[in-house]
């Protein structure tokens, strides 16, 4: 049975992990953080995401998976491991270069190093100079590398491990067709080959384009706000098009992806990355935004005399069913709202953030979603969680909504379409039972 050594037991790392023991494979997962490990090793996949539980137990009762907090040896190294950017937005790989380190200490003859991180072009490259040096062992020869970044959607991990299509860039061309073999075993999507350099490319202006993308529906939402317009009913319109496809507009872009890999892009081509820079100001502008019209409706509230607002704010993770919340543009805003406590009084819900996730912060939360949008004047939705689409529009009537990413709009279409098939219901009824 092969063996393979997963570096990094994060969001990526871990499912990865769980599913490559299920596809066969002899899997070791090496983490940094011995408390993740422990409780990975007990069954406590430490992250949410569909299945992983049910996953991990399996897995572990099989043996066929362990965490440790040394590495171990194997066949293929997958390196998971954050690429976060520094203060002034330059590419961090240090955790990369790190995990290279660990690597070339136990490279043998026949591995395969997998780079799966996302990372700056000439990356991949870097890294095997680094365990050439490191290992004494040649490229193409002793040892091969390939960099297949990843593409799931966090909230369906396990599907699109499977399902999506994979960009396998080898750095010569055994390394692809060993990476290609690595994955046949558990993805059913298309293995695409191609050099180290276009998979780094190619993976960077997928999160860009996807980044840009928000940026139009952001300033799309911003236009039809001014001219008193839906931006979600106008967007839906456009969408009717057949070659149309705007995103959403919500309270910012968040995540440890779309906000950040643009990033890498503009460093290494300042010149090439105007739209790229453009798109990144708009999206990070975006929660200002949110903020500026809250305080002006909250000022409204007390020019009525309502003296200290009651504001609720509806979810706290980076977009929509998830528990994540890291970078979210939601968890800032709200962060914010409490530094005003002498303006208005705040309460946060969200049905996915566990109270310890956020003992950091001095929220106050309400009982229920239903006694918090009781207690409310004002209900801000941030993110539009499954939840939240139950929510009955009689109970917000009487509340200053501010809705920023189309709750309401959602609430409507849903309530029109109930009536219309109540409507045909009835009608169907009326002949059935007509003498
Ligand atoms: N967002 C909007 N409007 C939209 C869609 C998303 O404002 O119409 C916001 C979300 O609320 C969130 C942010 O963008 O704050 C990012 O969410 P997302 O669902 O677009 O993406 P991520 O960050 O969860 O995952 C992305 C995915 N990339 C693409 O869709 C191109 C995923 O496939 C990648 O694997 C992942 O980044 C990654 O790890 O790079």
């Amino acid at each position: 049975m092969k063996r393979v050594s997963v570096l990094g037991l994060g969001y990526i790392g871990l499912p990865t992990a769980i599913l490559a023991a299920q596809a066969g494979y002899n899997v070791s997962g090496f983490d940094t953080n011995q408390e993740k490990v422990k409780k990975i090793n007990t069954g406590n996949p430490t992250i949410f995401e569909p299945e992983i539980t049910e996953r991990l137990w399996e897995t572990l009762k099989d043996n066929n998976f362990k965490a440790y907090s040394d590495l171990q040896y194997a066949d293929y190294f997958v390196i998971a491991v954050p690429t976060p950017f520094k203060e002034n937005k330059a590419a961090d790989l240090s955790y990369v270069f790190a995990a290279g380190e660990a690597i070339a200490l136990r490279l043998r003859p026949g591995n395969l190093v997998i780079l799966e991180s996302t990372v700056s072009v000439g990356t991949t490259e870097k890294l095997t100079l680094q365990l050439e040096e490191l290992s004494g062992l040649k490229v193409g020869i002793d040892f091969f590398v390939a960099h297949c970044p990843e593409r799931v959607l966090p909230g369906r991990v396990f599907k699109e491990l499977v399902a999506n299509d994979r960009i396998v860039g080898g750095i010569c061309q055994r390394s692809c067709e060993l990476a290609q073999a690595f994955y046949a075993k558990f993805v059913k999507g298309f293995i695409h080959v191609c050099d180290d350099k276009t998979a780094e490319m190619v993976k960077l202006i997928e999160n860009s384009s996807r980044d840009v993308m928000i940026a139009f529906a952001n300033q799309v939402a911003g236009m039809c706000e001014q001219a008193g317009l839906d931006p979600h009913h106008v967007i839906e319109l456009a969408n009717k098009h057949p070659r149309v496809k705007i995103l959403k507009p919500t309270c910012g872009v968040g995540g440890h992806c779309i906000a950040i890999d643009p990033w890498f892009l503009i460093e290494t081509f300042p010149q090439e990355t105007t739209l790229l820079k453009a798109a990144r100001i708009i999206n990070d502008t975006k929660p200002f935004q949110v903020l500026e019209t809250i305080y002006t409706k909250a000022q409204e509230l007390r020019n009525l005399g309502v003296e200290k607002p009651h504001i609720l704010t509806l979810g706290l993770t980076y977009k929509p069913d998830v528990d994540d919340i890291r970078e979210s543009p939601a968890l800032k805003i709200a962060h914010e709202l409490l530094q005003k406590s002498s303006l208005f009084e705040l309460q946060v819900y969200d049905p996915n953030v566990p109270q310890a996730a956020i003992s950091d912060f001095d929220f106050k939360s309400p009982q229920s979603l239903l006694k918090g949008i009781a207690w409310a004047d004002m209900v801000v939705v941030l993110v539009k969680h499954k939840e939240f689409l139950h929510i009955k529009e009689e109970i917000l009537c009487d509340k200053v909504v501010i809705d920023s990413c189309g709750l309401l709009y959602d609430l409507r279409t849903r309530h029109t379409q109930d009536f219309l098939e109540g409507a045909i219901k009835t009608s169907y009824n009326l002949v059935r039972s007509d003498p």
